[in-house]
């Protein structure tokens, strides 16, 4: 697996990933405190201990690109540059959401920054994006589409069907297995026949790497050869990051995790933020006064985001309906 010693980042570029995934995190914090507190509705599924993954890939995107997520999908949408007050007013189920308070966690998009969407539906979004890569072909102004899915979307029928398609097409296309190694409550190991996916790329003809996912400088370097190679229509890459959530499946308190304590212990050791915030003060780049200006920054932008959730309004019965496309 390829570690990662100097990305071709500047020192800003670098706190900048720093100050990203640590934004994921508090605001994980926090919506996991009110969801507990009854103060979010549906669903929460937390990415923290998996920031440097959506933020690695990222970087190594412009505005214009194309990302499409999973239902554990705020750490793409911070990362793709989704806006705070509207994700945290959608957890609230308020009509400033991204959704109107309709959709919930699992359904923030925001098309301008080209987010696509979180998904509920496993898999679901990896037929969505594929779609986007053929049309960023057809525009031919060099744009790439992503997809980040987990493990467990790798075993279903989408996976394969659009990997071969894309790969047969050579659509400019990225698709990021975060592989945390169970899906929900099932192990990978009891479910793959063979433990990297990134191995399945042979079968398309096209570059399967794997690399530390909770190293986000190893993460942007693949991502960024990918999208090097997408861009000059060399098609798509599947890149397998290894990494781990560190919560349960869901936010729901006393529901069961079978997972394994003493591989929990060990993905704990391998922080991701920890890893990057060593490493920055390795390099000079950041210091204790650095790092508490980046915490002082994201609290104050999270209690503006409750702030601006709770002041908002609920959608009102009679908008049930709206924005409803089915027939
Ligand atoms: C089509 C479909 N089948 C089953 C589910 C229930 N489900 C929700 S999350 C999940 C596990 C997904 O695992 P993985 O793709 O590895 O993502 P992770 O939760 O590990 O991030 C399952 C089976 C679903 N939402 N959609």
């Amino acid at each position: 697996m390829p570690t990662s010693l100097s990305p071709n980042l500047a020192p800003d570029k670098q706190r900048e990933m720093l100050r990203q995934m640590l934004t994921i995190r508090r605001f994980e914090e926090r919506a996991s405190a009110d969801y507990n507190a009854g103060k979010i509705y549906g669903v929460v599924h937390c990415y923290i201990g998996e920031e440097a993954t959506a933020v690695g890939v990222c970087t190594a995107l412009g505005r214009g690109d194309r990302i499409i997520s999973t239902h554990r999908g705020h750490g793409h949408c911070i990362a793709k540059g989704a806006d705070l007050n509207r994700m945290m007013a959608e957890l609230y189920g308020r009509q400033t959401g991204y959704c109107k308070g309709k959709g919930g966690s699992m359904h923030i998009a925001d098309f301008g920054i080209g987010m696509l969407g979180a998904n509920g539906i496993v898999a679901g979004g990896i037929s969505i994006i594929t779609g986007a890569g053929l049309a960023a072909q057809m525009e031919g102004k060099g744009g790439v589409a992503v997809s980040f899915f987990g493990d467990g979307a790798s075993n279903a029928g989408p996976f394969h069907e659009c990997l071969n398609i894309a790969a047969t097409w050579k659509l400019p296309m990225l698709y990021v297995c975060e592989n945390n190694l169970h899906a929900a409550q099932t192990s990978a190991a009891q479910t793959h026949a063979l433990p990297d996916v990134a191995g399945r790329a042979a079968g398309y003809g096209i570059p399967g790497i794997v690399v530390d996912g909770n190293d986000v400088f190893a993460v942007y370097q693949a991502a960024n050869a990918a999208v090097d190679r997408a861009r000059s229509g060399g098609g798509p890459t599947l890149i397998e990051c290894k990494t781990y959530r560190q919560r349960a499946h869901t936010e729901r308190k006393g529901q069961a995790d079978p997972r394994d304590k003493a591989e929990v212990d060990a993905w704990m050791r391998k922080d991701p933020i920890a890893l990057l915030e060593r490493r920055l003060r390795e390099q000079g780049e950041l210091d204790d006064a650095g790092l508490q200006s980046i915490e002082g920054d994201i609290m104050a932008a999270l209690e503006a985001a409750i702030a601006f959730a709770e002041a908002s309004p609920f959608p009102l019965p009679e908008h049930a309906t709206d924005d409803v496309f089915s027939a």
